[in-house]
């Protein structure tokens, strides 16, 4: 299983460079990779797990954070109305997005990331993203929210983009006309 030695740390240049496509299908290596990916979100977010292996609760970790330079990450979240987000995607991509911005008032953090780094990471408010399953199946998924904030960061991993790239450092919680703040 996945542990916290396992996630490399902002440290560490692979977190900067640009993954690299997966040739589909995957080989069984790259199913295995992404499924324990997705199993540590679940074993994270499992308080007698978490607590007994000293794992953070994710809701998202993308195959560089494991210094794998892949194109996949996995998700794993529920929303206020209780729908459930857990993929594990391949070559993702934004196809669209809106123009109007969101984002999280507590800020972000990133499993990667040891400290706290404080402000407002202004991310698009609704987008739609393709990409690929475990499986090969395309997917195609509309999400605003906090799902939209999720894959956005670890859409960014696979370019090499943390989160703090997008704070402000002048003004870290100036907020643009119209942004959506999300609560959680
Ligand atoms: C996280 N978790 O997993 F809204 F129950 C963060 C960490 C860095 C704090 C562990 C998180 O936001 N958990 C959470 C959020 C909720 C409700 C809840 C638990 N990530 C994933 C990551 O680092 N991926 O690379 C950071 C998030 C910040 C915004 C999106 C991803
Ligand atoms: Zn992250």
């Amino acid at each position: 299983m996945i542990l916290m030695k396992d996630i490399i740390r902002e440290d560490n240049p692979a977190l900067r460079e640009v993954a690299k496509e997966v040739p589909l299908p995957l080989t069984q290596e790259d199913i295995d990779i992404l499924n324990k990916m997705q199993e540590y979100l679940k074993n994270s977010q499992d308080p007698e797990i978490s607590e007994k292996y000293g794992l953070r609760a994710g809701v998202g970790l993308a195959a560089p954070q494991i210094n794998v330079l892949k194109r996949m990450f996995a998700v794993r979240l529920e929303d206020d109305n209780g729908k459930k987000y857990h993929y594990s995607l391949v070559n993702p991509k934004i196809i669209s997005h809106s123009v109007e911005k969101s984002y999280l008032t507590s800020g972000e953090g990133c499993l990667s990331v040891d400290r706290p780094v404080v402000g407002y990471v202004l991310r698009h408010a609704r987008i739609t993203i393709k990409g690929y399953d475990i499986n090969g199946n395309e997917i195609k998924l509309r999400l605003k929210d906090l799902p939209a904030i999720v894959f956005q960061h670890e859409l960014d991993h696979l370019n090499g983009v943390m989160f703090y790239d997008h704070i402000d450092e002048n003004n870290p919680f100036s907020v643009p006309e119209g942004a959506i703040p999300i609560e959680r």
